[in-house]
Parts: structure tokens; sequence; C-alpha cells
């Protein structure tokens, strides 16, 4: 197998400290997967010697491109190219379980978690009165150490005892109260990221994004769930299988 820095090439000659130029040859190589997803990085003695830098100019190019969740590091086991999630996009399947099926752990950073009566809009897409009592929820979505998706859901007030029952899983606080979603109507549309948005996923202002609004409804209509999820575009593939008779 050709050493990596045969596979990069020459690193660009142009002005810059030399971290970013290797990082930047590196995202390239990624992106032409060059490096394919979920292969293994030499070990970092091995890398910096092959690619002629130290291993501190290294490990802050390879540390910037972690934080990107361009690559993972997995305790004991090295460091990997982040393969993109393939997300069902038939089933209904909530964060924490589509992460757990590939081995990753979910984790939730509140932005905020409450109680509240509903919006007119709310009202509308939640099928509810107006005055009608509803819980926020809004979160920065992890695997393992990278952000994937924004989420904002509103849960109308009948689904939930209390905001505190929300661990990490919305769906699973609300399977213990018999109200888990059973089918659900999803739009989606790409966007880019605002400089606000970009922030709370560390990521760079403008990159592109795919913005999934779902309604979840339970077996009797009632809507149980409203949810605007701003994903990562780098990260996630949608797959559907299409039927020609539904
Ligand atoms: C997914 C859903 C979101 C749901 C969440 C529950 C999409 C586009 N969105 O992110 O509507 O609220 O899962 O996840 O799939 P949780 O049970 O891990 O909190």
């Amino acid at each position: 197998m050709p050493q990596l820095a045969e596979k990069i090439g020459p690193l660009d000659t142009g002005g810059g400290p030399l971290y970013r130029r290797l990082e930047d040859a590196l995202r390239e190589a990624l992106r032409n997967q060059v490096l394919k997803p979920n292969e293994a990085l030499p070990p970092e003695r091995d890398l910096a010697a092959d690619l002629s830098v130290s291993r501190i100019t290294l490990r802050k190019a390879l540390d910037k491109l972690v934080d990107e969740g361009l690559l993972t590091r997995r305790q004991g086991a090295g460091t990997f190219v982040t393969s993109r999630v393939e997300k069902q996009f038939a089933k209904l399947t909530s964060f924490s379980e589509d992460m757990a099926a590939r081995g990753r752990t979910a984790r939730s950073e509140w932005l905020s978690r409450g109680t509240g009566t509903v919006t007119p809009d709310e009202a509308l897409s939640l099928g509810l009165s107006p005055g009608a009592a509803v819980y926020r929820f809004n979160r920065i979505r992890y695997a393992d150490d990278v952000a994937m998706a924004l989420e904002y859901s509103t849960i109308p007030g009948f689904g939930l005892a209390s905001a505190e029952d929300v661990g990490t899983s919305l769906y699973a606080a609300l399977e213990l109260t018999g109200c888990r979603p059973v089918r659900a109507l999803q739009r989606l549309r790409a966007v880019l990221f605002s400089a606000d948005q970009a922030k709370l996923l560390g990521i760079e202002a403008g990159a592109p994004g795919l913005y999934i609004e779902r309604r979840g409804f339970l077996d009797d209509g009632r809507v149980i769930e409203a949810t605007q999820s701003w994903y990562r575009g780098d990260a996630y593939d949608f797959v559907a299988e299409l039927n020609l008779r539904a």
C-alpha cells in the first residue's frame, strides 16, 4: 500500500503555517476519498515520519480534523476516517437509535428545556387549541464527541409528565408514557448554516446542511411531536427504498 505522503502528494508550498497546509491536504484527501470511510490512519509516529513533519505539527492538523468530525479517535485503537451516517428514510427511528446502530454513543447538550404555552404556529402543526401546554426541548445532538445536528422539539402537554422525563432520548421518554410516534410526516430541504448555528456545531458558517421538519403521530391520529432538525450535510446520507407499488 502506498504511504500516505505518496497518496496526498507534496504539500502546498504557499504561505501559512505548515500544520494548516497539512490540514488542507488531508481534508482534500478525505474529500476525494483517497482516505476512505472507516480507514485507520497509521500510528502518529509513523505518519509524522512519512509526511516529514514533526509530531506536534501532525497532531495540530489531526486535532482540527477530529474537531470537525472528519476523523474520529477511538481510545486504544487509533484515528479513523469518520464514515457518513446512512439514515433510512422510511424508518421511524430516533437519533439515539440511529447512533447506537452504528456503534456510536448519542449524547445531547441542552440549549433549553421547559414548558410553555403553544404559539399560533405550534398550535397549527400540533393540532392544539390556543392556550394548550407544551414542552420544548432544544438540543445539540452529538455522536460520541462530534456535533451532528441541532434539534428543536415541541411535545404536547399530554405526552409527558414533566420536562425532566427526557434524558438522552426523547423517544425513550415518550415510549414510557405510551406516546412514542408510530407514523410521521417529514419535509426536508437543503440549507446553509447561519453563523450562530455553525458556532453551536463547531463548523464553518455557510456550511451545507439538511433542514428536516418531522411531525410524529400517535395511533389515534393526534400529533405527538413537531421537531425541526438541522443536520450536518457532510455527515449524513439519507437512503430510501422505493417501490413501484406502494
Ligand atoms: C430524530 C428525529 C427527531 C426526533 C429524534 C428523537 C429525524 C430527522 N428527526 O432526530 O424528530 O425527535 O430523532 O431522538 O430523524 P431521541 O429519541 O434520541 O431524542
